[in-house]
């Protein structure tokens, strides 16, 4: 089964939109395994997004990631990572299509809203960075065997 590190970015806290991208990556049928809200620091912004390190918008990035509270989550399910890279849809939220959470909500690059891994191997990168293998809990829901 996937997992896939997601953040609530500081704007969607900010907004009070938090709950609902949590609800719906939840009522897709993805299971929350583990959760934290917490204020990232600059090391772990410049560790995060290593790889747009010397792009022209990386210092602005780190700015904003680390301006105020954000929430961590790692959801688990059949296929993840991609399904929820569709619910955010495209990076810029002016491309992004209606229906996403960056089409529903988002009008600028620079404030769209929630990360999501983008392969399975920055996954496991990435989760490891904000959860020990102590806070991810497995544990089984009655209704997983009528989701896949
Ligand atoms: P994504 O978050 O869709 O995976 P990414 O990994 O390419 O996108 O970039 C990480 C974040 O950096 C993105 O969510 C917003 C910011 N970003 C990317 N390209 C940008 C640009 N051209 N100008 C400003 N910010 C940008
Ligand atoms: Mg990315």
């Amino acid at each position: 089964m996937e997992r896939s590190l997601v953040l609530i970015k500081p704007d969607a806290i900010q907004r009070g939109l938090a709950g609902e991208i949590i609800t719906r990556l939840e009522r897709k049928g993805l299971k929350i395994v583990a959760l934290k809200m917490l204020h990232m620091d600059k090391a772990l912004a410049q560790r995060h997004y290593a790889v747009h390190k010397g792009k022209a918008f990386f210092d602005g990035l780190v700015n904003f990631i680390t301006s105020s509270p954000i929430i961590a989550i790692v959801f688990q399910g059949e296929n993840a990572v991609e399904i929820i890279r569709q619910m955010m849809g495209e990076t810029d939220p002016a491309n992004a299509h209606p229906g996403t959470i960056r089409g529903d909500f988002g009008i600028d690059i620079g404030y769209n809203l929630i990360h999501g891994s983008d392969s399975l191997e920055n996954a496991s990168k990435e989760i490891d960075l904000f959860f020990s293998g102590e806070e991810i809990l497995d544990y089984d829901r009655e209704i997983d065997k009528w989701i896949s």
